[in-house]
């Protein structure tokens, strides 16, 4: 029988907001200035370094890169906190908006009875503060943020502990990603994925996604029953194939 889908579990960035280009980078090197540090990163430069997920993270890899000396774990956490806050400031301020679409989208699935859940990378810092802003007035049963896992994206244990949440296998949910790290964390979580790609992600590879789109809105905008549809067909698909999927 077609699993019913009974949750959407969204990304964050650059899924709910557009986030990393303008919102993200500028946060990050306006806290490298404030700590003296000549670190300025540019906007191609940065598209390669959200392989890194996690920003303290991010910050680490890149000074190690630069040869810069002493305890770079710790100076990276320094210049994050920093940059959590000259964020979070942002989101507060309502600058931050949603995809097109979106509100439409998470309308719908309210109205359709489909639980709305989050899981990013993120900090819950402003997470929380910019999931309210966007998604309100549904109410999001469960934000899972970086500051609630052993391992961030690609590892599926975001995805895991959201659908524990949930209380719900991973065949009755479905995740919304823009980018190759994110579907590959959902896929290991044994979610089917539907990708809304963004400037950063357009050319990532998909294989696996129950689809991949550009936006939400358009000609044929993404709806519940259209997700309901995508759901029920990677499913169909993975059963003919005999893909080992989990969460049964
Ligand atoms: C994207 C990330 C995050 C953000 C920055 O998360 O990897 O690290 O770039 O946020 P997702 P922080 O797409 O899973 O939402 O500085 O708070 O890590
Ligand atoms: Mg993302």
């Amino acid at each position: 029988m077609a699993p019913q889908l009974r949750a959407v579990i969204f990304d964050v960035d650059g899924t709910l907001a557009d986030t990393e280009r303008d919102g993200h980078r500028p946060a990050f090197n306006a806290a490298f200035a404030e700590h003296g540090i000549d670190v300025e990163w540019g906007v191609a430069e940065y598209g390669r370094l959200l392989q890194i997920t996690g920003g303290a993270r991010r910050i680490a890899a890149d000074l190690r890169d630069r040869g810069v000396d002493g305890d770079v774990e710790d100076i990276a956490a320094r210049v994050h906190r920093t940059k959590t806050a000259l964020f979070t400031a942002l989101v507060t301020s309502g600058a931050i908006v949603a995809r097109p679409g979106l509100p439409e989208l998470v309308a719908d699935l309210a109205a359709a009875g489909i639980r709305l859940a989050v899981a990013t990378t993120g900090r819950r810092t402003w997470v929380e503060p910019l999931v309210e802003r966007l998604l309100a007035p549904h109410p999001v049963e469960v934000v899972v943020t970086g500051d609630d896992v052993a391992e961030l994206k690609p590892h599926p244990e975001g995805y895991e502990r959201a659908l524990s949440a949930l209380g719900l296998p991973a065949r009755e949910a479905l995740a919304v990603e823009d980018s190759a790290v994110g579907l590959r964390a959902a896929t290991a979580a044994g979610l089917a994925t539907v990708v809304v790609t963004n400037g950063y992600t357009a050319d990532q590879d998909f294989s696996g996604a129950a689809a991949v789109l550009p936006g939400f809105d358009g000609p044929d905008p993404l709806r519940a029953r259209r997700l309901r549809d995508l759901h029920r067909r990677w499913w169909a698909a993975g059963a003919v194939v005999g893909r080992g999927r989990g969460g049964t």
